[in-house]
């Protein structure tokens, strides 16, 4: 069972600052974690103005874990003109290089308390938490270190202009960061949403202010305190629970925010980019849906292809932005590959994410729960064959919902082109002499974050990659991502990428400096 206490304590054991918070003992997992339930603002943990909470879900039992302070427009504007104070002031003493020093002491502060971070994740966002520990908080810790390394590399041009004889000219260019940022993200990997934005963010010479998702704020918060030992200066990062609709439209509409980081979904995406043009022009970000494509040839290695494909659908419970939405598979290994998925799927644990033989956890809260439950009923309506599951585990306590497979589906239908964002596999026939017309029902979405193909013929392979339209691509493989190669979608899967040397550049301007001599 889990302890639920309010305390006041005092961090310190790095020596570095001391800290006073008010918090609760997270105890699961043979641990006992202290987690902030404050707004971090200022390098300090305060309550939120009006005094309200936020209800902090446990998914696995349904029980309330905790209450965490809910940010108004008010403490977003105390966050941001404390972050735009550091800017101009005490972060600017701080070099390139002593900004990439102090974001390994933060990767190496998260790697110590990475039991604790995947902890937290687990319980809160009901991630299993041997995916926790890898993923969400393995992928975090990276993406500080890498971003730690670019600090003192960020460097502009000098560039060939014609100059007006007799005299010289010298033009440069220098990458400059672009002040206060505004960063929201969504519930499916908080930290790791959290560590992909502000890494870049924060090795490119920004200050910032996190709104993390309403139903998991509590890594970002962990984070926060983790913040304070590094050294960091009080105002460069401000961490702000609260809800999507006030305190996220805050962040998005502040006219001292100039860039916005944003990753959720297309709707509420294009509703930021609005905000960020009528507000003061700020420059925006946008990571949406998706509804990515994977192709089965029948000549694929189809062992892989059914481990992967599972693995496409399934992984952290299909709260998995790149989530294969859609498979199109094959007519000649069509039964084969439903039957060995299903054969899997019988044999996957569903339980307890803190149980280290679990493979499939809760969904993340309840309004998604009874999103899948309608997802499926309308799959049925129309028509698909509903092969196994697409229900709620009814027999279990906690938002679980078995592993689901349709097949029978027709491009139409409201699930072969709608995401889902849950443990929901879509599966279509195709012909396989017409490689012309799968690539096209592939490429007919209005999303564009991910694809993938199964084929041992490169040629194909390759193919495909050159015609799919989608930012992804994954060839005989699912899912590998890492924090060096860039991220992001095309069309209505936005926009700017996260990850890799360019998304520096979304929180870099470029200054042109002209000499004459
Ligand atoms: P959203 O409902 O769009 O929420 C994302 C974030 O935006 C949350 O923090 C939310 O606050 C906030 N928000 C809501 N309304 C806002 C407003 N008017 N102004 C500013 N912020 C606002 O998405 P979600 O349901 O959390 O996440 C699922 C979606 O995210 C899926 O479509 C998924 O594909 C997408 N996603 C994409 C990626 C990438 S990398 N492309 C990665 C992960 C997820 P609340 O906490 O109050 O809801």
């Amino acid at each position: 069972g889990l302890l639920v206490k309010a305390l006041r304590q005092g961090s310190g054991d790095s020596g570095a600052q001391k800290l006073d918070y008010d918090g609760f003992v997270l105890q699961a997992n043979k641990r006992k974690i202290n987690v902030p339930t404050q707004l971090f603002i200022n390098g300090a943990f305060v309550d939120a103005e009006q005094k309200r909470t936020l209800d902090i879900v446990n998914p696995t039992d349904e029980e309330i874990l905790c209450q965490v302070a809910c940010a108004s427009a008010a403490d977003v504007d105390k966050a941001v003109q404390a972050a735009h104070k550091a800017f101009y002031g005490s972060w600017k003493q701080v070099s390139a290089r002593q900004r990439g020093q102090l974001m390994l002491k933060l990767a190496d502060l998260m790697e110590q308390h990475k039991e604790d971070l995947a902890t937290i994740e687990s319980v809160d966002s009901g991630a299993v938490y041997t995916l926790a520990l890898k993923t969400h908080i393995g992928m975090s810790i990276d993406a500080w270190r890498y971003f730690a390394g670019w600090c003192d590399k960020i460097q502009g041009n000098t560039i060939p202009v014609n100059p007006a004889r007799p005299n010289n000219v010298l033009t440069f260019t220098r990458k400059e960061p672009i002040g206060v940022c505004g960063l929201v993200t969504p519930w499916n990997y908080p930290l790791m949403m959290l560590s992909w934005k502000m890494a870049a963010c924060i090795a490119a010479g920004n200050t910032c202010l996190i709104k993390p998702a309403q139903t998991c704020p509590l890594t970002a918060l962990k984070f926060a305190e983790l913040t304070v030992q590094a050294g960091f200066p009080p105002g460069v990062i401000n961490v702000l629970p609260g809800n999507g609709p006030e305190a996220g439209q805050a962040v998005v509409d502040h006219p001292k925010v100039r860039k916005l980081g944003f990753t959720g979904s297309t709707a509420v995406g294009k509703q930021v980019m609005k905000s960020c043009a009528v507000s003061n022009l700020k420059k925006c970000s946008l990571e949406l849906g998706g509804k990515s494509p994977l192709i089965i040839f029948a000549d694929c290695d189809l062992d892989k292809a059914v481990k992967q494909g599972v693995s496409s659908v399934f992984f952290n419970k299909g709260e998995n932005c790149i989530a294969a939405g859609r498979l199109f598979v094959e007519d000649r290994i069509h039964d084969e590959f439903v039957r060995r998925v299903l054969k899997d799927l019988r044999t996957m644990t569903i339980g307890d994410p803190l149980n280290r033989s679990t493979a499939h956890g809760p969904q993340n809260h309840k309004a998604h729960l009874d999103k899948l439950v309608s997802f499926c009923k309308r799959g049925v309506e129309e028509g698909a064959t509903l092969l196994y599951g697409g229900c709620r585990i009814s027999d279990m306590k906690g938002f679980f919902f078995a592993p689901t497979v349709f097949t029978d589906v027709k491009d139409e239908m409201f699930i072969a082109q709608e995401e889902s964002f849950g443990p929901i596999m879509i599966i279509s026939k195709f012909n396989g002499s017409d490689v012309d017309s799968v690539m096209e029902r592939a490429n007919r979405t209005e999303y564009g974050l991910a694809s993938g193909v199964f084929t041992k013929d490169i040629s194909k392979a390759l193919s495909f990659a050159d015609r799919i339209e989608a930012g992804t691509v994954f060839v005989n493989v699912y899912n590998k991502t890492d924090v060096a190669a860039p991220f992001g979608g095309f069309k209505q899967s936005g926009f700017g990428k996260d990850l890799g040397q360019e998304a520096l550049n979304e929180y870099l301007k470029t200054k042109c400096v002209t000499v004459e001599y």
